[in-house]
């Protein structure tokens, strides 16, 4: 069951230096990466593997994409921050570009993930007190049990994983968590006129990919409507063509009132994240009440526009969605006994691993790993594979056998 693959002198070397050095918050695959190209990354011992996480869902376009890094390198010579005190001659372009591209009224960038879901909880607050006149620190927002959005104290004050809150109270209080994909919570939650917004990701990816049913979001967006609630829709990980449409919402046609996008919106390389929303929402905030030094940088303005420039003009949307059939039906294909659930949307997909070894999606993915396919499991038995949206046909046959191989030696030696 444990798989033989030897590491080297070398890549222990890295292993060594992280281990002592680096705080002890990650467990990663023991493999040490140098270089990435598309859908290929190679490690330190020059050995080439499928990428089958894509930075989570960070590097949707692929490695190193070579439009991105263009523009990265003719704007890193140019400018590359100038601060809010001033203004930069991308701001606005890029403004323009990005409100244009999803049609709301207007951005505010900001940086990581987590700084743009603080950012929509901030605007929903102001929007809850100044448009829809809750009471003073009586706003409340719904939140969805198993969800993702980041690791602030805020954020994680509304987590029900026992290993990202507890031990870091006290928590912050507003918030309500109803299970996810269930309407009558929501439609019950709702009833309370203190209520500003409800945050959701179209599809769970931390939970390990969790698809809701058909009308789900649709439904829930036509209930935070009735109730006179802001529907935000976490988008920074199912977003930008990740699964199979430019937005997950698109699948149902839902426009949420606050869209939250991050990861992919650089193509991997520097974080940049944005929320978009109408003008009766945005403008609740004013000059000094929210902000962050790096937010809407030129640099990371002029990256964006290419980031989604490539997503729109390479059609990765509609590869997604063909290339995440094809994967889904190969993974099917395979029989396995020990993959209990194949589901996802696009390539946004996951396996639930069964087996009696509670360490059994760990070790299938050192095999994986010794194979030339690199994914990680989530909550133990989950594996999640997401590949970069560029992957073509035979690639992803290629994987499905490697798939297909790694389940066989790991599981019937
Ligand atoms: C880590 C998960 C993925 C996210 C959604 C906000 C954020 C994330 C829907 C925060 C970030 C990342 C963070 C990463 C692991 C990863 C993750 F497994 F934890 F859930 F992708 F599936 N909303 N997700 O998925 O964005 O501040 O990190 O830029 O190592 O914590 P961030």
């Amino acid at each position: 069951m444990i798989p033989t693959n030897t590491i080297t002198e070398r890549t222990q070397h890295f292993l060594d230096l992280e281990e002592q050095y680096g705080a002890h918050n990650y467990h990663p695959l023991p493999v040490v990466l140098d270089r990435g190209k598309g859908v290929y990354l190679w490690d330190v011992d020059g050995k080439q593997y499928y990428d089958f996480l894509s930075g989570y869902s960070a590097v949707n376009q692929g490695h190193c994409h070579p439009a991105i890094i263009a523009t990265l390198i003719e704007q890193a010579q140019k400018l590359t921050l100038t601060s809010r005190a001033f203004h930069s001659d991308l701001l606005g372009e890029y403004a323009e570009y990005i409100t244009r591209f999803f049609g709301y009224d207007k951005v505010l960038p900001m940086n990581t993930g987590v700084e743009a879901v603080e950012t929509a909880l901030k605007l929903c607050r102001r929007w809850g007190y100044q448009v829809k006149g809750i009471p003073e620190n009586k706003a409340k927002i719904i939140v969805c049990g198993h969800n993702f959005h980041g690791r602030t104290l805020n954020v994680i004050s509304f987590s029900t994983d026992a290993d990202a809150r507890n031990n870091f109270g006290p928590y912050m209080p507003g918030y309500e968590i109803i299970p996810f994909n269930n309407l009558s919570a929501l439609e019950q939650a709702l009833q309370d006129k203190n209520v500003a917004g409800f945050l959701v990701e179209p599809i769970q990816g931390e939970a390990g990919v969790v698809v809701p049913d058909e009308g789900y979001l649709a439904q829930a967006y036509q209930y935070c409507k009735d109730a006179n609630v802001l529907f935000m829709a976490d988008e920074i990980q199912t977003g930008l063509a990740r699964t199979g449409r430019m937005l997950a919402c698109d699948h149902e046609n839902v426009r949420p009132d606050i869209l939250i996008l991050g990861k992919a919106l650089s193509g991997g390389t520097l974080p940049v994240s944005a929320v978009l929303a109408d003008d009766d929402i945005m403008l609740t905030i004013k000059p000094g009440e929210h902000g962050s030094t790096y937010g809407g940088n030129p640099l990371a303005c002029k990256v964006a526009m290419t980031a989604l420039e490539v997503l729109k003009n390479e059609k990765m949307a509609e590869n997604a969605e063909a290339m995440g059939i094809l994967l889904r039906k190969g993974l099917q294909d395979i029989q396995s006994p020990y993959i209990t659930t194949i589901r996802g949307r696009g390539l946004l997909n996951a396996i639930v691993v069964q087996h009696d070894d509670p360490e059994a999606a760990w070790d299938l993915c050192l095999t994986l790993k010794d194979n030339g396919l690199l994914a990680k499991p989530t909550h133990g038995d989950k594996i999640r594979f997401a590949p970069p949206l560029p992957i073509n046909a035979a690639q992803v046959m290629d994987c499905v056998s490697i798939i297909q191989r790694s389940l066989e030696s790991t599981f019937h030696r």
